[in-house]
């Protein structure tokens, strides 16, 4: 089997760059010394048009694939969008994957969820726990959607010979996060929150939900170098979860972002905000075995992204 990292003019295409995950492959590529990486904006190339899809992969013939584009978003941006997350992200991994069978691309890396297990799973959520169950309500057409596409990687493996690999992280922050309050994810949202409060002088912070859901945070430079390690020594149709191994509540990390901000006021819980799956504790043995572990802390990573969002966007008339 040739090795990913063999050779670092190796052509590797990442599917959305400019998100969250996709900036976080391309800075890890980066640092390891690829040059030769192929990168479109959703301007350039609409993921969702197959015939577009298919020429650009049949014209670049990229060798490796991080398929890190997909329509996401937290808790509430899920409830109030159904069609656009089921219908984006499936049109985004049905042409992805295809055009990448069709171009005989030699190895693709497919991002599934840890929201796309069962709502009451048994905790630490295992990889065998997929489709054992019903789905959370709040986000359950993005749930199914994923599914599908790690239903995809794993028949396209076995009819068609491909080397699809699937991973499932864990919630995640850091650069080039959202920080849009209505679309946003927990973290980053408590962040812009606390930050915002702390610059008017409210004596107040509203959080969702009751505070007692527990999430685990993985940062996306080590989601990243995961991905990169398992395209490197891993194989197969079985999934593998990315995460720290380790989760808080909702209201303990509201605690940790108000410290790290520096606000002083209070905070009170909206609970006609929906709580959604009560925990999705990954369980990381699998990764572990493999040889790697997470290794940025959550104190260490917020204090990071605090400090990004005061430097890109605090203050910026609209995010
Ligand atoms: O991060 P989040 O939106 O998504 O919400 P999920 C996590 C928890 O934080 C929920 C609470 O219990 C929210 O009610 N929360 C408290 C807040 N304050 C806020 C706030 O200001 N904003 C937000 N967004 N939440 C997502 C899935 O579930 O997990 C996505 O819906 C995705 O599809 C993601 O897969 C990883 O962790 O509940």
């Amino acid at each position: 089997m040739e090795r990913f990292f063999a050779n670092t003019q190796s052509k590797v295409y990442v599917a959305g760059h400019n998100g969250l995950v996709g900036s976080a492959i391309v800075r890890a590529l980066e640092k390891k010394g690829y040059t030769n990486l192929i990168m479109r904006s959703s301007r350039q190339l609409d993921l969702r048009d197959s015939a577009a899809i298919l020429e650009f992969f049949c014209i670049e013939k990229p060798e490796y694939v991080f398929l890190a584009a997909a329509r996401v978003g937290g808790i509430h941006a899920n409830n109030t969008y159904p069609a656009e997350f089921i219908y984006d992200n499936l049109m985004i991994q049905c042409n992805v994957i295809n055009a990448s069978c069709i171009s005989r691309v030699k190895k693709l890396l497919f991002l599934g969820s840890s929201c796309i297990y069962p709502k009451l799973a048994s905790q630490p959520l295992k990889e065998e726990y997929l489709l054992t169950g019903p789905l959370e309500p709040t986000n359950e057409p993005y749930a199914v959607a994923k599914i599908a596409g790690i239903k995809m990687c794993q028949s396209y493996n076995s009819q068609y010979g491909t080397r699809n690999i699937c991973v499932m992280p864990t919630n995640l922050y850091g650069p080039n996060d959202n920080y849009d309050l209505d679309t946003s994810h927990v973290l980053p949202a408590l962040i812009r929150k606390f930050h915002e409060a702390k610059v008017k002088g409210d004596p107040l912070v509203t959080v969702w939900g009751t505070g007692s859901p527990r999430r685990e945070f993985l940062h996306v430079d080590d989601l990243a170098d995961a991905c990169l390690f398992l395209m490197e020594n891993y194989e197969g149709n079985d999934l593998v979860n990315i995460g720290t191994g380790e989760d808080l509540k909702i209201s303990e990390l509201a605690a940790i972002v108000r410290d790290i901000v520096g606000y002083r006021g209070d905070i009170r819980y909206d609970s006609s905000k929906p709580d959604g799956t009560p925990r999705k504790l990954l369980d990381v043995t699998r990764i572990r075995n493999l040889g790697w572990r997470s290794k940025i802390g959550l104190a260490e990573g917020i204090a990071g992204s605090y400090d990004w969002y005061i430097r890109h966007l605090a203050g910026s008339p609209s995010i």
